[in-house]
């Protein structure tokens, strides 16, 4: 069995939980932050079986989009606290997956 660990955009969360569920993968949503960004993201714990990753990850690839998006992080420029904003365009995947071999699984 593997865990699937998948770091999504928030806005594609939604239809991908629907397209797992609807197919009986079990899933939790985690509320996640991106420590680049400093914004929500959401973080997919999916348990499986070897043959499903596949799978899972083909579901991810058609559901997740890649997005460009201009942020403006703030600087600190001189000595005085002067906080400047720049843009900044980052390209934020469709998704970023891990998975994990699991040693154990219990359902109780
Ligand atoms: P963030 O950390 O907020 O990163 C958002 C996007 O900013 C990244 O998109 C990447 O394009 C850019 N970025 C991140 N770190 C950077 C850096 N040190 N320098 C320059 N640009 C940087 P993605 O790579 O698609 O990542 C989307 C989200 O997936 C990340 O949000 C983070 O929450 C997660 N993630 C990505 N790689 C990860 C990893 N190796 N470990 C843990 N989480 C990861």
């Amino acid at each position: 069995m593997k865990l699937i660990v998948a770091i999504v955009q928030d806005q594609d969360a939604p239809t991908l939980i629907d397209e797992l569920t609807e197919k009986e993968y079990r899933i939790t949503k985690l509320a996640s932050t991106g420590g680049f960004l400093k914004s929500g993201n959401t973080t997919l714990l999916i348990g499986v079986e070897d043959e499903k990753v596949e799978e899972v990850i083909d579901i991810v690839e058609s559901t997740c989009k890649t997005r460009e998006i201009t942020t403006s992080l703030l600087t600190v420029s001189m000595p005085g606290d002067t906080y400047i904003p720049y843009p900044l365009e980052v390209k934020v995947g469709g998704a970023t997956i891990f998975i994990l071999d699991v040693e154990k699984y219990v359902r109780l």
